[in-house]
């Protein structure tokens, strides 16, 4: 059984030009997650103190949980503890955050991320995720950094993970060369590699969407939902609907069982729900890599240029020929959503 930190070296010592600076700069990542799973597992039992609403909002106006709060400053104080990081995007925090002092100056890195993604479900026992995406700077060494380092488009992601903190806990990470999936063991204090080199499958039955949204869904949604329902053996339809209300969870599932994933725009929400910077690329990457794909609808999601930093986006990510299936009735019903 190998470890995360044992697998990040040895990957490391395959690439004779790394620096070992990416790899550091995973094990902050991996180190502020075990922290930050242990106040999740406990939650319930210190509701005042972990639990429930911290009483503040964020920028999205979203209430922010307690563990919203803790978990980004757990992460954040990680990448800055060290000097491969010289600023981080949170979905938490209304503007970037430049680790300014002279042992950051240099630093080749930021990271975007949704530190708890689905926090409202803490409360009620349902899992949820924190979801990271890394960039090199735009901007030179010693110079500040700037908002350009933060809103490159998704195919410039150096390496993109999540965490999701279910049954059990697992860190799902890829640096560009596959998807690898590592399980917490909590008597080791470790995340264990289980899941090495995963593949989404090509085709799958499952289609993961908040189907209260029905009424305001573009037509191209409504039709391919149609489509999903009506009963044909030879593609095995009807296909079963799985919604969590957590997207790494739905999410992970689709990655390892197939599926799609869809948050689309709607009457309310112009350009969806889902922020294309630090919840929709990371994932893009993940599930190209994995032999998948994510799109808005009509386009790449990670060819989309970010113009600010909590911009949102349409979704729809998972099997490729679930997300082909589904541009096709986008292409046929529906047009882009407005920039
Ligand atoms: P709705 C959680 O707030 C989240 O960002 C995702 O984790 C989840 O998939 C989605 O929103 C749920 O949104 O509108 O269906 O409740």
């Amino acid at each position: 059984m190998i470890t995360l930190g044992e697998y990040i070296v040895k990957k490391q010592a395959e690439y004779p030009s790394a620096t070992g600076e990416l790899s550091s700069l995973l094990s902050s990542i991996r180190r502020a997650a075990k922290v930050v799973n242990r106040e999740i597992n406990r939650a319930g039992l210190a509701v005042d103190i972990i639990g429930g609403s911290s009483g503040s909002e964020n920028v999205q106006g979203e209430v922010q949980q307690k563990l919203d709060v803790y978990a980004n400053d757990m992460f954040k104080a990680a990448l800055e503890a060290r000097g491969e990081v010289c600023g981080i995007a949170s979905e938490e925090e209304d503007h970037f955050v430049a680790f300014d002092s002279e042992s950051h100056s240099n630093a080749k890195y930021v990271v975007l991320m949704d530190p708890l993604d689905g926090s409202s479900n803490i409360d009620v026992n349902v899992s949820v995720g924190t979801i990271f995406s890394i960039y090199r700077r735009i901007s030179k060494p010693g110079e500040p950094v700037t908002m350009e380092d933060f809103l490159q488009p998704g195919i410039n992601q150096i390496a993109a993970g999540y965490v999701v903190y279910g049954s059990s806990t697992m860190l799902v990470y890829t640096t560009g060369h596959g998807v690898h999936g590592f399980t917490y063991d909590p008597t080791l204090g470790s995340f264990c590699l289980s899941h090495e080199n995963i593949r989404i499958p090509e085709e799958g039955t499952i289609y993961s969407i908040n189907e209260g949204n029905y009424i305001k869904f573009p037509d191209g949604v409504k039709k391919y939902l149609k489509y999903c329902q009506e009963k044909d053996d030879a593609s095995k339809r009807p296909y079963t609907s799985r919604y969590i209300g957590s997207l790494v969870s739905d999410f992970h599932r689709n990655m390892l069982k197939g599926g799609i994933y869809i948050y689309p725009s709607g009457t309310s929400a112009p350009n969806g729900k889902l922020r294309l910077l630090y919840e929709c690329n990371p994932l893009a990457f993940l599930a190209e890599q994995a032999g998948g794909k994510a799109s808005d609808g009509f386009r790449r999601i990670m060819e989309i240029k970010p113009t600010s930093l909590h911009q949102r986006t349409p979704y729809f990510v998972g099997s490729t020929r679930m997300v082909e299936k589904a541009e096709e009735f986008m292409t046929q019903y529906s047009s882009p959503a407005a920039e």
